[in-house]
């Protein structure tokens, strides 16, 4: 007999969450939310802490039949979801395409999302001057999302990709500090990927 699988995605509108979220969207893969309130400090409740013992979203659940899967991390969320769905949010194939599309991935990933979580922990260190140079090291990402969308309609080639997920992630989280009109290749490929129905539904799934 086959058993069923169901997946569940616990978190809450956050970068991280709404990550996984579109991942998970964009690859077409069924999900349930589960709302996981971090002002009241759910994510540190006893039925959390058992799914994720670090105390933090996003987790997402694969349950089938007595075994449940859990993942921990919103970056191998997003490879769940692009292994689940080949060739949707990655090229399949070893060559260039995949490879680009690894390179910008990672790119945003440990030289944006990174330093801005580190400036968001010194300046609650009360480091100002830490948390500026970081802050200002994350931005710099908006650069290299202006150069990449200047070469192609995507920010790794000419398909939408993992790349594009995080990318998009993170200058939505700083679109309004910012003066998108002098970044015209991002505002143009921002406002693409906007309307992608999997990424209005992943951008929504947790309110
Ligand atoms: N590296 C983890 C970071 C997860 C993380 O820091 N989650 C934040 C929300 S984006 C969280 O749960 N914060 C609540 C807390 O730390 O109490 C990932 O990418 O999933």
């Amino acid at each position: 007999m086959m058993m069923s699988t169901t997946i569940e995605l616990h978190g809450a509108r956050t970068g991280n969450c709404l990550r996984a979220a579109i991942a998970l969207e964009e690859a077409s893969i069924p999900y349930r939310v589960h709302r996981v309130d971090l002002r009241s400090g759910q994510q540190v409740s006893e039925g959390h802490l058992r799914l994720n013992p670090s105390g933090k979203v996003p987790t997402l659940l694969e349950t089938s039949g007595p075994n449940v899967f859990a993942l921990s991390q919103s970056n191998a969320i997003v490879f769940y979801a692009a292994d689940k769905a080949p060739g949707k949010l990655l090229a399949v194939e070893v060559g260039s395409e995949r490879a680009l599309a690894l390179e910008r991935f990672f790119y945003f990933v440990t030289d944006v999302l990174s330093p801005g979580f580190d400036a968001f922990i010194l300046r609650n260190h009360g480091d100002r001057e830490g948390s500026r140079i970081l802050e200002e090291r994350r931005l710099e990402g908006l650069l290299w999302a202006e150069r990449y969308a200047a070469q192609s309609k995507f920010i790794a080639g000419e398909h939408f990709t993992i790349a594009d997920i995080v990318a998009y992630t993170f200058v939505a989280s700083v679109e309004k500090q910012i003066d998108m009109n002098q970044l015209p290749n991002v505002l143009r490929w921002f406002r693409e990927i906007k309307i992608r129905p999997g990424v209005e539904r992943g951008m929504l799934a947790f309110d």
